[in-house]
């Protein structure tokens, strides 16, 4: 897999920051209510299982704080990219 670092990726996301002092990105998603928020970790936990690769997220209630990078390699990498897309597409047609 190729890494590409959190300012690369950030390049290509909104809302998006570095963590982990760069070597992950981070977004805060905020839903109209539980039943949202699960509705997302569920699709996003599908994708997750597909790519084989895991997001570290945590809810409370409405929120759901997601932290991404692939552990393998230390770093973020293009697998990261794709599953930050994929989860900004998702949280659009959920968002209120
Ligand atoms: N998820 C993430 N975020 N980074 C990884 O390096 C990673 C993963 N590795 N999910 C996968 C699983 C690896 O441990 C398995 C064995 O393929």
């Amino acid at each position: 897999m190729s890494t590409i670092g959190a300012e690369q990726a950030l390049k290509h996301l909104e809302g998006w920051t570095t963590a982990t002092s760069g070597k992950a990105i981070s977004k805060s998603f905020e839903f109209k209510d539980f039943m949202d928020a699960w509705s997302f970790m569920n699709t996003c936990a599908m994708k997750a299982q597909c790519m084989d690769h895991h997001p570290e997220w945590s809810n409370v209630y409405n929120k759901v704080d997601v932290t991404l990078t692939t552990h393998d390699a230390g770093d973020v990498t293009e697998k990261d990219l794709e599953l930050a897309v994929f989860m900004d597409v998702r949280a659009k047609t959920i968002h209120y």
